[in-house]
């Protein structure tokens, strides 16, 4: 049985991965900081199969301690501020942890189990303000937050790693990847909640900022097979992951608002506060290189997603007004983590 450890893993992605990786037979064990039960929920239904451990970026001996603990032979990082506009409110503590935090991590593996297998969450926002269309492996990064600009470093601390010590260490640079649990700040989960929420009377508005963005968005299942397909390879490399499928933020919303047979223009306030010091205008993968050496492409297709995305919303929104009051609250608070 081979062991994974993954940090990150209450978020949306560590949630899927451990359910992917525990339907291949492995030992499962997540990285946690120590806080309240409630952020556990995305993992509820598969608790009782997975090792949490305490642990934290931030803290070098614990790393290597539990590293010392728990023997991985496959380590994926998944932790740390996902949420961009976070990022110029708390830009020390995003250095902090998505930066350095990768190179403490990938210190302690060097000095405690080198021959392991390391994943790093790579971001396409390292993209920014982007110097060619569709990005891929070789385009030059030009970070356009603090979030980008950190997530640059850890990934090229991940390759240097590589070359430098001879480590098994991938960087995976994953576009926009979605799905029913995302987060609720997050542009699409705010925009197929809050239109499940419209739909059944309970919102009349939804405040939005650039909705000229462009993304490339998949669904967060198929990304997961991908960091797996990259600790599987011969040789350690990079990859960019996407769809290839660039879509605007107005498009995106039109597509929910028409599934729900709603006009999005009675709904929609365009909201300045939402709009970022620095914005990244387009994003678009060019996935060839994964789709050549690791035979992943994505199976969910644009509309799937937002459907998906929506039917979820919808039940669980319905759930909630069946829910008596006493336990509305906590259910709202699970709405991030619910599939
Ligand atoms: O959903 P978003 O917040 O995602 P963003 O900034 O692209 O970052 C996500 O994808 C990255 C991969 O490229 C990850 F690295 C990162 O951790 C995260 O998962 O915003 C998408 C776009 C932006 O252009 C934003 O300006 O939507 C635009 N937008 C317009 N109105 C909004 C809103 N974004 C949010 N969150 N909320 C709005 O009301």
């Amino acid at each position: 049985m081979r062991t994974a450890l993954i940090t990150g893993i209450t978020g949306q992605d560590g949630s899927h991965l451990a359910e992917f990786l525990l339907d291949r037979g492995y030992r499962v064990v997540g990285m946690t900081r120590r806080r309240s039960g409630g952020a556990l929920d995305r993992i509820a239904a598969i608790r009782e199969q997975i090792e949490l451990v305490e642990g934290d970026l931030l803290d070098q001996t614990a790393l290597t301690r539990t590293l010392e603990r728990v023997q991985p032979e496959e380590i994926y990082n998944l932790a740390g501020l996902s949420f961009v506009p976070a990022s110029w409110q708390q830009p020390v503590a995003t250095g902090e942890f998505t930066a350095l935090g990768v190179t403490r991590l990938l210190d302690a593996m060097r000095l405690v189990c080198p021959t392991a297998r390391f994943y790093q969450a790579s971001s396409s926002e390292m993209f920014g303000k982007v110097r060619e269309s569709p990005q891929r492996e070789t385009t030059p990064f030009y970070p356009r937050s603090p979030y980008a600009a950190a997530k640059a470093y850890a990934h090229y601390i991940t390759v240097n790693y590589r070359e430098s010590y001879g480590l098994y260490a991938c960087s995976g640079i994953l576009f926009n990847h979605e799905g029913p649990r995302r987060g609720l700040d997050f542009v699409t989960r705010k925009i197929t909640h809050t239109a499940a929420r419209i739909k059944l009377g309970l919102e009349d508005e939804l405040r939005l900022g650039n909705l000229q963005a462009k993304r490339d968005w998949g669904y967060a299942g198929d990304y997961v097979r991908a960091m797996w397909l990259m600790l599987q390879q011969p040789q350690a490399d990079d990859f960019v992951i996407g769809t290839g499928e660039a879509h605007s933020v107005a498009e995106f919303v039109e597509a929910v608002f028409a599934y729900l047979d709603l006009d999005w223009r009675r709904y929609v306030i365009i909201d300045p506060q939402l709009v970022r010091p620095a914005e990244v205008d387009l994003l678009v993968a060019d996935a060839s290189k994964a789709r050549r050496i690791l035979g992943w492409e994505p199976e969910v297709s644009f509309l799937e997603l937002i459907h998906l995305m929506v039917d979820a919303d919808l039940a669980l929104v319905r759930n909630q007004l069946r829910t008596p009051r006493a336990e509305h609250r906590s259910a709202r608070r699970r709405a991030v983590g619910v599939a």
